[in-house]
């Protein structure tokens, strides 16, 4: 009998420690975007590292991928490249929204891109 009671500390500690481990376990992704210029880095980097549970966002102009560290207890990656999606980028399979994507500025705009 004694010998179950401390089988059961042990499990409930051990069920403990390993919630507490999950709800800081980090992720990094890389996401393929539609930016162009500075201003698209500033601007994605800006509201991804807004999202709750992002912990950064760095984006690179040249390969316009974006790589994200986030907590995943917070937030999920599908969340994110819909927040991307939202300010009028591309985020991997998922499109732009066509109206925020209308409401960059014509040198963020993919064809009319002309830094
Ligand atoms: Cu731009």
């Amino acid at each position: 009998m004694k010998n179950n009671k401390i089988l059961f500390c042990l499990l409930a500690l051990f069920a403990f420690s390993h919630v507490a481990v999950a709800q800081k376990k980090k992720e990094t992704v890389t996401i393929k975007t539609s930016a162009q210029c500075d201003m698209c880095k500033k601007r994605i980097e800006e509201t991804v590292l807004s999202v709750s549970g992002v912990k950064s966002a760095a984006l690179t102009v040249a390969t316009a991928e974006l790589k994200v560290v986030y907590l995943t207890a917070k937030t999920n990656v599908d969340a994110i490249r819909n927040t991307i999606s939202m300010m009028g980028y591309d985020a991997d399979q998922v499109k732009a929204d066509h109206a925020a994507y209308h409401k960059l500025p014509p040198c963020c705009q993919k064809p009319g891109h002309q830094h």
